[in-house]
């Protein structure tokens, strides 16, 4: 062999072995952007945490779907990186969400962002398949996701259930609106979906105490597979997510697999003093497994501490800080114009909020432009 040879060998050898060090998404056959966004978001995760906020281009308190409006950008001048959406009620061939955001403008969204370089993730907060079919009125949120009055809820939709059928209509109707997220040149637009959602807390129809944790991982596995074998969406990274948790082992029950997750992430709300302890330890131990499965990282819901005037740089900040957070996203800001009087305060974020901004941790639109996510070498 001469030199030349040897040198070719030797350089394809090293980029091979570079390559395989990459992460890839569970979906072997991921599209070439879905692959670049995965790989985007896990160096991301350690340049710092992107900013992401729930239907922030879909409406505020005081307005309701203005052109390239959010109040992210209002506020601070830039667009959160990730921009959250949701599909509750897509299941029901409604043309609106149950927070009544048209799912024709939540697509046109979708696409702005994605061509403005910004991350997508998508929650699903569907209704109850099995009580909703005769909901009892004496049950609180009757039929709805937050109906938690059956047990039964999950087997009944997996195969051999009596809602089966009617399970997988629903899963046609997403899979329907998955397949129009399409770029202009008909690129598929990559995005996250977090469905079934908190799994750790008893306040869905696919909570822990509400179903078993086979049938939890089976719903996760008939779903995905449902999108990518049989409808063949290529397009996805799936984030598993749990409510408050105090150990990997409770983090872990039902889990899906790697072969269907892409990413492990974590909601938590602070409720009072004993949060910022909580989230650091959960952070800690979620952030730890997922980088030890190559998967990504999130907190994917989070919100700040009643009358708590510096919660964003002196809770959130510092404990995000600590662990590889790909992203940290607050809830929306539910449209009430009725409720805004004069004098009252319309800021869609308190002051603290720019503080969080300004630091060289945060990531917001502007910060994640280059490489362009979608589109590395
Ligand atoms: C919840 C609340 C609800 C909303 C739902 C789905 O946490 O904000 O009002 O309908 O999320 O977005």
């Amino acid at each position: 062999m001469n030199h030349l040879k040897l040198l070719l060998l030797l350089t394809s050898i090293l980029l091979y072995s570079c390559g395989e060090k990459l992460p890839v998404p569970a979906d072997k056959k991921a599209t070439k952007e879905t692959v670049n966004l995965f790989r985007s978001l896990y160096e991301l995760q350690n340049k710092g945490v992107m900013f992401g906020h729930q239907d922030d281009l879909m409406y505020g308190r005081t307005w309701w779907y203005e052109k390239d409006r959010s109040d992210t950008k209002d506020f601070t001048g830039d667009y959160p990186a990730v921009a959250g959406f949701e599909l509750g009620h897509l299941e029901l061939g409604n043309e609106r969400s149950l927070d009544s955001v048209s799912f024709v403008q939540m697509a046109e969204q979708i696409k702005k962002h994605y061509q403005r370089g910004g991350v997508i993730t998508i929650s699903w907060h569907a209704d109850n398949p099995l009580t909703m079919q005769n909901p009892d009125t004496l049950v609180r949120q009757a039929g709805t996701a937050w109906d938690v009055s059956s047990k039964e809820v999950v087997a009944s939709i997996l195969p051999g259930g009596i809602n089966h059928d009617l399970f997988n209509t629903w899963l046609e109707r997403l899979a329907t609106f998955f397949l129009g997220l399409k770029d202009d040149d008909g690129t598929p637009i990559p995005f996250l979906f977090r469905p079934y959602h908190e799994h750790s807390g008893s306040f869905f129809w696919w909570g822990t105490t509400i179903c078993a944790d086979e049938e939890y991982s089976a719903l996760w596995r008939y779903t995905v597979d449902f999108l990518r074998e049989k409808k063949g969406i290529h397009n996805i990274l799936y984030a598993y997510n749990t409510d408050r948790v105090t150990s990997l082992e409770q983090y872990m029950r039902g889990y899906p697999g790697d072969d269907i997750i892409d990413m492990l992430s974590l909601d938590m709300y602070d409720r009072g003093e004993q949060f910022g302890a909580e989230v650091d330890t959960a952070l800690g131990f979620v952030t730890r497994e997922a980088i030890s499965r190559n998967k990504l990282t999130a907190f994917s819901e989070t919100g700040g501490r009643r009358g708590m005037e510096d919660w964003w740089s002196s809770v959130l900040l510092p404990v995000v800080s600590k662990y590889p957070v790909g992203y940290v996203l607050t809830w929306r800001h539910a449209y009430r114009p009725r409720f805004t009087r004069p004098g009252m305060s319309n800021q869609p974020f308190p002051d603290d909020f720019m503080n969080f901004y300004n630091s060289p941790k945060s990531l917001f639109l502007k910060d994640i432009q280059e490489p362009n996510i979608y589109r590395r070498k």
